[in-house]
């Protein structure tokens, strides 16, 4: 439902690839399906490249365009800076816009040091102090299955959490002949599968256990160390030229965690999961009961209620597409499913509401802090000598 009467939320976009692609139809969505405080406007689409920038903005719905970002954030018509960028610009741009009074909604992982992220969290309670508001990009929690699967935790149905066991796989760069991208280049990403992917079920994982990752006992690793550079610019992949470059990140990460309430944790990311293109694969084990989740069946949550009689008791396939699971009931009717895309659409209806109603919305930039904490934990276990521990032949 568009609302054309309520105020405006002027929204500058910065970056037009995968994610921003996603972000545009976010917030071309959001408002004809929920019901907003404020109407998002698309107001300016920043890019560097004109003729690259321009012909995005025609295809995904944005009234201008600027080659820097700095323009965009000083315009009259953008109230809110949308930062979908490599990590590397992210504090630039963020702080940036915060110390212009626009709200923020920033890709993760929120930056790609602990130091960046801290300024960003710094800048984001001052910001905060003055009614400016701020987001980290974890959509994945927006995923309804992922909203029931949090709600059942809290109301107690699994009882006490003991495992969590967490994987996001996917295979875009198993192939070596794959070509470089900035995504495997640290000075721009900030770590590999880690920073990528790992952060997702980093935060999913504390999201819907409630409970925060105390410490944790790593191994990365990088499988193809040097890959063509492309021959073309695309999305995800592409076409490798007879050039190479160096890979500088992690291709996969696996590291034990313990949680604030005891839990134990078990996580992997990887790009090299042969045959897994996106499988975000969650359970979780409590005292009462146990959940599953795999992104690649996103409308599906599985439960075991540890109170049903052996007899009948069993996984239960839940499909999570009824009115009264999270963010459903705007969409279709039961039993018609949602895709990758409403996550950010979820995101977007849940910022323009918090700043409609002038509460702090979540996940913050102080949580985004603390998951870039947890990956600088990850790292540092994982080049030091004490965590690995060779079996004599
Ligand atoms: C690439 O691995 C990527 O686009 C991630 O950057 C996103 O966060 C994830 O949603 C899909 O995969």
């Amino acid at each position: 439902m568009t609302s054309p009467g309520r105020p405006p939320l002027g929204v500058g976009l910065i970056g037009y690839a995968f994610m921003g692609a996603a972000h545009s139809h976010a917030w071309r969505t959001a408002p004809r399906f929920f019901d907003l405080p404020l109407e998002p406007r698309l107001a300016v689409l920043a890019g560097r490249n004109r003729s690259a920038v321009t012909e995005a903005a025609g295809r995904l719905g944005w009234a201008a365009t600027e080659t820097d970002w700095r323009q965009a954030i000083e315009r009259d018509d953008v109230d809110l800076v949308d930062v979908c960028t490599p990590g590397d610009t992210h504090a630039e741009i963020a702080i940036a816009a915060l110390e212009a009074g626009k709200h923020v909604l920033c890709e993760k992982p929120l930056a790609n040091s602990v130091a960046e992220a801290e300024a960003m969290a710094e800048a984001a309670a001052k910001a905060a102090a003055r009614g400016v508001r701020s987001m980290v990009g974890f959509t994945y929690r927006r995923v309804p299955a992922i909203g029931l699967a949090r709600r059942l935790v809290a109301e107690g149905r699994l009882g006490e959490i003991r495992h969590v066991r967490a994987q996001y796989l996917q295979d875009w760069i198993a192939d070596p002949a794959a070509p470089m991208s900035w995504r495997l280049e640290k000075d721009k990403a900030g770590s590999g599968a880690l920073g990528d992917i790992g952060a997702h079920i980093v935060d999913l994982t504390q999201h819907i256990t409630g409970q925060a990752l105390t410490g944790v006992s790593a191994l990365l690793e990088t499988f193809v160390t040097e890959r063509p550079l492309p021959a073309e610019t695309g999305k995800l992949g592409g076409v490798g030229g007879a050039e190479t470059g160096q890979v500088t990140v992690d291709d996969a990460a696996v590291f034990l965690g313990r949680f604030t309430g005891g839990a134990v944790g078990v996580f992997e990311a990887t790009r090299f999961a042969l045959g897994r293109k996106n499988a975000i694969r969650i359970e979780i084990n409590g005292s009462a009961g146990s959940l599953a989740f795999d992104f690649e069946d996103m409308n599906v949550l599985h439960f075991f209620d540890g109170s049903e009689p052996a007899e009948v008791g069993g996984f239960r396939r839940i499909v999570v597409t009824e009115p009264e699971h999270p963010y459903v009931g705007a969409w279709w009717p039961a039993g018609h499913g949602l895709g990758y895309e409403h996550g950010f659409t979820h995101q977007v209806v849940d910022l323009v509401t918090a700043i409609g109603t002038g509460e702090d919305p979540s996940p913050s930039f102080a949580d985004g802090l603390q998951i870039q904490r947890v990956l600088d934990a990850v790292e540092r276990s994982a080049t030091a000598d004490s965590v690995w521990t060779p079996i004599p032949r």
